[in-house]
């Protein structure tokens, strides 16, 4: 880029020579001068929308100073850095996070009331960034708050995606997904780089050139060319002037490649041809663990880690002759497998472009990446056609050959694995259908680290999935107990139970360090205190009895138990089972007398969660969740005994009316299968009980918050696989089969629809076991009501749930990370307030 003649350094300083001043009318000075000449409308006629957009860039002004600051800091002192690598990051809402964050939230408030705007509907107006189907890329984006947090030199990595999580919508109790073209109006959060733009090849093939020392130099002539380019996006820590980046890369049509296309008289036709390159990074795919192997989803892999790694590389080449030092400059962390094929690309970079021998360049591969395994469903696991990977990316399925090669070489010599077994821990597997190349083992072997996401999951992938590998590499193995971030989770979604905890505690501490929670137990008994915490829960509760209002029309019940289970619809996670629970409980109110039915506890039902577009069950299920709701909510007999609602769309901003409103949530996976889960995090944190299996980090919640403040239920891990092999044997539970009959008989509609339904748990189909545990879970059920009968009881074990919560901050899992697998270290950025 053209330089200026003569930097005057002491005007430039002189200009900006100090941050944007918080002040009511500072910020209003700035929201109005956004209105004038960011968004053109008239200072003197704006809409709510418009009040967002102009508030949001009168924050975004905060946010890049600080940026700025902090990245300049962080390249001065030239630290390790991490990159976070994912293909999802679910930000949801951004301007109530910033606001929290970068502690301006009162200023921000007067300064729109004083315009003559409400905060609460000037944030409604902002649109959910929904890069990410669910736990997984939620995690990413709790991790990005922490490590703001921590003062960590991190990035993360990911792609801009020109639609979202599609947008759910329920007609007649049928799923129907709709585009969500997320940047309609723009989106104020992000930086565009053009000058960040980097080649991305595709297809093609592989030519060898001698050079002069001897040395076979492999060059990749590619079939086709796309540019990546930066959109950065500045994620603010809470109290600290700490900014970091996450950047996401969009395709754009390469400007260079090819211009002979342009020149063989078909001009019109050559620009539309370019233009197909944006199509790499339109679309999320909605895949909630089934892998799907679409071509276009490997494209946007390889798209996404190619970016990544000529950035990181670049990076370390401004300040490094060598790459000696890249081992101690650089962690790259791998969010499952999706951007596996870093590998071979940080080995074609080094080998390729740089001209490091193979050895060099796989001690330095070796020592920066590590990779975290978030499931053992085997039907996610990601498996590429050899064929698939050959003719996209020819270099690179020479390399997985290379490293599977060497690696097969160390079994047999280092280890002294032959025959099936050797073909057993293949990177390459061969099939029936061709080759494939099984993504985790090319991870495993490339990576130092590997890690499970809560204790129990852990131990599992040792024992199961990775057992091979786990056998000759024992120390690889870690465990890293997911977390979420109490700033989104607590303090910003729960603002009355925010004061009620720094009141109590006499300290807001607690937002950066969680653990200090656990001295609300001395309060638990309190009856005052119980009395404080109870009343911050019905303000809660009243919130979600608006949104479900705002729904149905209808007016919930407030002494009913609000009980809930939200997230994606899969069979594993059984909302199944809670559905034949409420078609029990349904058909039981039904024959009660009017005076039995005094004794019922009220019960509102809400489950919300997305079906990924291809998986036919998890539709049915949302179909007859539907046709239980329809029947149960117009039956005079029940009254506002039992209500039933699926909540449309559910989504991070639901999220954060849901979980404070909720009293109790259902994590009921069948054991051994949810890796760890997070929404039970966020609703321990916010006083709801959990009703759960020994399953993911439910264990752990349970180590911390105490078994008998939980509704624990079901088969533990160790007993599902032989109840596996046992299951056309098991004696059918009375209840279950009534209940079971109840929907085969049509008593909500649709039987036919259903039957498949009912086919997949019965007798020997019944995989994830909702025979087996459904005794034991009408038994925890049963329990819930008679606590809920004891108001203190109830209280007093939601103060324990949130006192124990502490455990379960995202900053505890990133400090780990940081610890043992990054070797990464805080660098607090010395900036003038
Ligand atoms: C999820 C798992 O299903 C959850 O148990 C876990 O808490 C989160 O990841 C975060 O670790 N997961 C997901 O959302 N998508 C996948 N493809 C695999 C796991």
């Amino acid at each position: 880029a053209p330089q200026p003649d003569h930097l005057n350094r002491e005007l430039l300083y002189g200009l900006l020579d100090s941050y944007l001043k918080n002040d009511v009318v500072s910020i209003q000075e700035s929201i109005v001068h956004h209105v004038e000449f960011t968004l053109a409308r008239s200072r003197y006629k704006f809409d709510t929308r418009e009040a967002y957009f102009a508030a949001a860039h009168s924050l975004r002004d905060r946010l890049i100073e600080r940026w700025n600051d902090t990245q300049a800091w962080i390249k001065h002192k030239d630290p390790k850095r991490v990159y976070y690598l994912s293909m999802e990051f679910l930000m949801g809402r951004t301007f109530l996070n910033a606001l929290h964050n970068l502690g301006v939230m009162q200023p921000y408030q007067h300064a729109l009331s004083g315009l003559g705007y409400d905060m609460e509907k000037v944030q409604q107006a902002e649109r959910d960034a929904a890069l990410g189907n669910g736990g997984l890329g939620r995690l990413a984006s709790c991790f990005l708050d922490s490590m703001a947090t921590l003062n960590l030199p991190a990035w993360g990595y990911g792609i801009r995606y020109e639609y979202g999580m599609f947008r759910q919508v329920v007609s007649e109790g049928f799923q129907k997904e709709q585009p969500d073209y997320w940047l309609t109006f723009g989106y104020p959060w992000e930086i565009q780089r053009p000058h960040v733009a980097y080649p991305v090849k595709f297809y093609g093939h592989v030519s060898v050139h001698e050079s002069q020392d001897g040395r076979q130099n492999f060059v990749w002539n590619a079939g086709e060319e796309v540019t990546a380019v930066a959109y950065d996006n500045p994620i603010p820590g809470f109290k600290t002037p700490s900014t970091i980046n996450l950047r996401l890369w969009a395709a754009k049509p390469c400007q260079e490649f090819d211009l002979e296309a342009f020149n063989t008289g078909d001009y019109v036709s050559s620009i539309i041809d370019k233009q197909k390159a944006e199509t790499i990074t339109s679309v999320l795919y909605p895949d909630d663990k089934t892998f799907e192997g679409k071509e276009l989803r490997l494209k946007q892999q390889h798209f996404m880690v190619s970016a990544t790694l000529q950035d990181i590389v670049r990076r370390y080449k401004e300040q490094h002759e060598t790459f000696d030092a890249f081992p101690e400059k650089v962690a790259m962390q791998l969010n499952d497998t999706h951007p596996t094929l870093g590998i071979p690309e940080l080995m074609r970079i080094l080998m390729d472009e740089n001209h490091l021998g193979w050895t060099r360049s796989w001690e330095i591969t070796t020592k920066v990446f590590s990779f975290t395994n978030h499931t053992v469903l085997p039907e996610a696991l990601e498996q590429w056609p050899v064929s698939l990977v050959e003719k996209l990316l020819p270099r690179h399925m020479q390399i997985i050959y290379d490293i599977n090669w060497r690696f097969v070489q160390e079994l047999e010599q280092n280890h002294g694995i032959s025959g099936d077994k050797l073909g057993s821990m293949s990177i390459i597997l061969d099939t029936e259908y061709g080759k494939m190349v099984r993504m985790a083992y090319l991870a495993l072997v490339a990576s130092h680290t590997v890690n499970g996401v809560a204790a129990i999951h852990s131990k599992l992938i040792k024992e199961t999935i990775f057992k091979e590998f786990h056998d000759i590499w024992p120390e690889k193995f870690q465990n890293k107990t997911n977390g979420v971030t109490q700033r989104r989770w607590l303090a910003q979604c729960n603002p009355p139970l925010n004061r009620l905890i720094t009141e109590t505690l006499g300290t807001e501490a607690w937002i950066t360090h969680l653990d200090l929670l656990k001295g609300l137990a001395a309060h638990a008994e309190d009856e005052t205190f119980q009395q404080k915490w109870a009343e911050v829960k019905v303000e809660a509760k009243a919130k979600l009895a608006s949104l479900l209002k705002d729904l149905t029309g209808d007016d919930l019940n407030m002494d009913a138990i609000f009980d809930v289970q939200v997230k994606r619809i899969h069979e594993y996670k059984r909302q199944f089972m809670n559905i034949l629970s409420v078609a029990l409980r349904y058909d039981r109110i039904k024959s009660m007398t009017e005076k039995e039915k005094e004794e019922v506890v009220p019960r509102v039902v809400i489950i919300g969660g997305k079906a990924a577009p291809g998986y036919d069950m998890a539709k049915r299920i949302i179909k007859l969740i539907s046709a239980v709701s329809e029947t149960v909510n117009n039956d005079p007999d029940v009254g506002d005994l039992l209500k039933v609602y699926f909540v449309p769309d559910y989504n991070v901003s639901l999220a954060e009316v849901i979980v404070p409103g909720s009293d109790l949530n259902q994590q009921i996976s069948t054991a051994g299968t949810e890796a760890s889960g997070t929404s039970n995090m966020k609703f321990a944190m916010n006083g709801s009980l959990i009703i759960g299996t020994m399953d993911g980090a439910n264990v752990e919640i349970a180590e911390e918050i105490g078994e008998e403040n939980m509704f624990i239920f079901g088969v533990g891990a160790q007993e599902v696989p032989a109840l596996r092999s046992q299951r056309e044997y098991l004696q059918v539970d009375p209840q279950f089969q009534h209940a079971v009959n109840l929907i085969q008989n049509g008593h909500f509609g649709w039987a036919d629809y259903f039957s498949p339904l009912i086919e997949s748990i019965t007798g020997s189909r019944d995989w994830y076991l909702l025979a087996n545990d459904f005794e034991s879970y009408l038994d925890a059920q049963e329990r819930v009501d008679q606590e809920w009968r004891d108001k203190a009881s109830w209280t007093r074990k939601s103060i324990l749930s949130t006192a124990g919560s502490g455990k379960f901050s995202s900053d505890r899992t990133i400090h780990e990370y940081a610890e043992d697998i990054w070797g990464v270290e805080p660098l607090p950025p010395t900036i003038p307030e």
